[in-house]
């Protein structure tokens, strides 16, 4: 756009020099056919070349282990959050959802508390003094005070429950699709939607999210890729390669990865899945 505006500002400039309707005549002939064919030709030049820039190709990047925690294997991990170096999890499968804090340096669970057996929990994330706690197809999202960790309210939406962050102003929220839903933290309205795309092609499938330093991290379901969003386009930025985190052994009664918090302190991310037995502190690095 600016290339633009620079080129019809070029373009004002030489039309003035070159003489309009109400320039003054000139006894210079010479001067005056030189300046008439240029303002002829002028507007037979090409265009500019467009400024739309298609979105940069994606990062390849790859994780690098720092360490191996345990992880309660029997965990069904739909979302991961780390908030002031405090760990929190939520569970799902109806029956055995809840939300619980966690040791991050053995998973052991601190604190729990179940959800009633009709709801599936999903992502979790920290605004405030308060969790958010997504459920998978009952529209609820269930708030948690962090001191009591008992619910103190509710919100009803529309849709499934996938993933969830915040991003300091604005809650991010996953449904399983190709889409990205922007909420008030405070009314959990959606105000804003973003179609996310890689190399010009839908993302489907976006399950557990963690916002850091403006993008949006995302696992693919049923997959060991994770994403790295750019939430003001929807672009994706890079392509993470989180496979081989699980020996075969431990992948043999593991579900898919699902869980990335994001270490403050560190700088580290931490990653598990439903029923891994155990949790990973990666860096992502290019491959
Ligand atoms: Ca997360």
């Amino acid at each position: 756009m600016l290339a633009v505006t620079i080129a019809a500002l070029s373009l004002t400039l030489l039309g003035s020099c070159s003489g309009g309707p109400d320039s003054p005549k000139t006894s210079n002939t010479v001067t005056s056919q030189a300046e008439s064919t240029q303002s002829t030709q002028q507007p037979t030049q090409p265009p500019p070349p467009s400024t739309v820039e298609p979105a940069a190709s994606p990062v390849a990047l790859q994780i690098s282990v720092l360490e191996e925690r345990d992880h309660d294997p029997k965990a069904f991990t739909q979302g991961l959050e780390f908030d002031d170096g405090r760990l929190y999890e939520s569970r799902g499968r109806n029956g055995e959802s809840g939300i619980s804090e966690i040791d991050p340096r053995d998973g052991s669970v601190l604190r729990w508390t179940p959800l009633g057996d009709e709801y599936f929990g999903e992502g979790v994330t920290v605004v405030g003094d308060s969790l958010i706690q997504l459920t998978w197809l009952a529209g609820k999202a269930f708030v948690y005070d962090m001191e009591s960790f008992e619910v103190t309210g509710s919100f009803d939406y529309e849709g499934q429950g996938w993933g969830l962050c915040f991003d300091g102003v604005r809650l991010v929220m996953s449904d399983g699709s190709s889409s990205l839903t922007m909420r008030d933290p405070e009314t959990f309205t959606a105000i804003d939607s973003v179609p996310v795309r890689l190399d010009g092609s839908s993302v489907a499938s976006l399950n557990e999210l963690e916002c850091v330093n403006g993008k949006v991290y995302a696992n693919i379901w049923q997959t060991d890729t994770i994403v790295e969003i750019n939430p003001a386009t929807g672009d994706v930025t890079a392509v993470i390669d989180a496979s081989g985190l699980l020996d075969d052994a431990n992948r043999a009664g593991a579900d898919v990865l699902n869980g990335i918090a994001y270490d403050e302190a560190s700088g580290a991310f931490l990653l598990t899945g439903k029923l891994w037995p155990s949790m990973f502190v990666v860096v992502f690095e290019p491959s």
